[in-house]
């Protein structure tokens, strides 16, 4: 079989250097260089170890260079993490989930649990490369991530929907996953989010609050030191960017006193913590997700990696013991699926303290794979509102 091909190759080659015909590279090469082997990573010329990595093997478009690519999912990165208050390292994290999501769709990327492909649907999903993040100025950094995510979102889909209707001007919008970043991301794409819906209820997968007050967390040096990954909801509540409807699950930190909870609530958040999965499971968890959060308003979900316990992700900003398995936060996502998320992101993936086994970066992209089938199953966005449109369209 090889000896054939290699024949073929030897003897396309001497053809065209000895001009004896015209036209016989590109059949015979080809078949050597595109590689279409079951397993390999199916219509790619490369395999699924080889090539550039991107999320999943997507297709590229660096989207910020190109205003007339549309989708109807980007993932796109954030590589910030100057807002961290014990190891940095998440400015890594867009290009560790990368290389951890390379065999998601190994072979084909179907997700058995859900009855669902997002990787060969009705979706344009694109991997948009990075935003620019300056690291040595903060605020500067927190607005190119805003505006970056707001050019990406604030684009007519790929897949027109029958109807419009869900963004503030009627618009239907693409959904966008973003790849942290310390946690600190999620003010300046909560700030874009507004901009297009208004305030939104947030799904908060954390071990921690993340509304502390600046005085409490990290001290108030100044207006730039206060926002940072453990502020960022309390801005986004001040700013009004939530909906009074929102959620935590997997909570487990210390606090500064049981005041620390209040504020929390005041900010528009109520507290599912990661222990009550020993007596309510699975099952129960997400049914306390529901009942706070309705299926007829727009959703954005934030998944903080140390959400997982560090036995399954190790490498992460500040880790908790006590936490979920993998096994059990892709379960509980999975049971959201009636929601209705615009966007997300997952943070506070920084692939320097990863084990060699990629746990972590590999525990964050299956995590997203979870997101993303969600999302398809979802339809495009206008359809699945359900107060203006109706579940009955899906
Ligand atoms: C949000 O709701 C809680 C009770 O559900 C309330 O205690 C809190 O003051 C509210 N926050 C704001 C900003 O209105
Ligand atoms: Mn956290």
């Amino acid at each position: 079989m090889f000896s054939t091909i290699l024949l073929l190759t030897w003897t396309s080659v001497v053809s065209a250097h000895t001009g004896h015909h015209q036209e016989p590279l590109s059949g015979a090469l080809e078949s050597v260089w595109f590689n279409t082997l079951p397993g390999d990573g199916g219509t790619q010329a490369d395999s699924v170890f080889s090539g550039i990595s991107t999320f999943g093997r997507l297709p590229y478009e660096p989207c910020l260079q190109k205003p007339n690519v549309n989708y109807d999912i980007a993932f796109i990165g954030a590589p910030f993490d100057t807002g961290t208050s014990y190891r940095p390292g998440a400015r890594f994290g867009p290009s560790g989930i990368r290389q951890g999501s390379r065999r998601l769709n190994l072979y084909g990327g179907y997700n058995v649990p859900l009855a669902a492909n997002p990787f060969n649907s009705w979706a344009t999903v694109l991997d948009c490369g990075d935003i620019p993040v300056t690291s040595y100025d903060n605020q500067f950094a927190l607005t190119q991530i805003e505006e970056g995510h707001y050019n990406i979102l604030s684009r007519p889909p790929a897949t027109a929907a029958d109807e419009a209707g869900l963004s503030r001007d009627g618009k239907t919008l693409p959904r966008l996953i973003t790849l942290g970043g310390d946690h600190t991301i999620t003010l300046p794409l909560l700030r874009s989010i507004n901009r297009a819906y208004g305030p939104v209820t947030v799904i908060h997968f954390d071990s921690h609050l993340d509304t502390w007050k600046p005085k409490v967390f990290g001290g108030s040096p100044s207006e730039a030191a206060s926002i940072n990954h453990g502020t960022y909801f309390y801005h986004a509540a001040m700013e009004g960017l939530l909906r009074n409807d929102s959620i935590h699950a997997g909570i487990r930190t210390t606090l500064s006193g049981p005041s620390d909870y209040d504020n929390d609530g005041y900010c528009g958040f109520e507290i599912v913590e990661a222990r009550e999965i020993d007596t309510i499971g699975t099952e129960g968890i997400v049914k306390r997700i529901l009942d706070r959060v309705g299926t007829d308003r727009p959703v954005y979900l934030s998944i903080d990696i140390d959400t997982l316990d560090p036995a399954f992700a190790p490498a992460t900003g500040t880790p908790e013991t006590g936490g979920w398995s993998t096994r059990e936060l892709r379960t509980i996502i999975r049971g959201l699926e009636s929601l209705n998320f615009i966007a997300a992101d997952i943070v506070e993936v920084a692939p320097a303290y990863d084990t060699n086994a990629e746990l972590t970066t590999m525990a964050a992209a299956d995590v997203l794979f979870e997101v993303m089938s969600i999302m398809v199953k979802k339809g495009p966005l206008s359809k699945a509102t359900g107060s203006k449109h109706g579940d009955t369209e899906l």
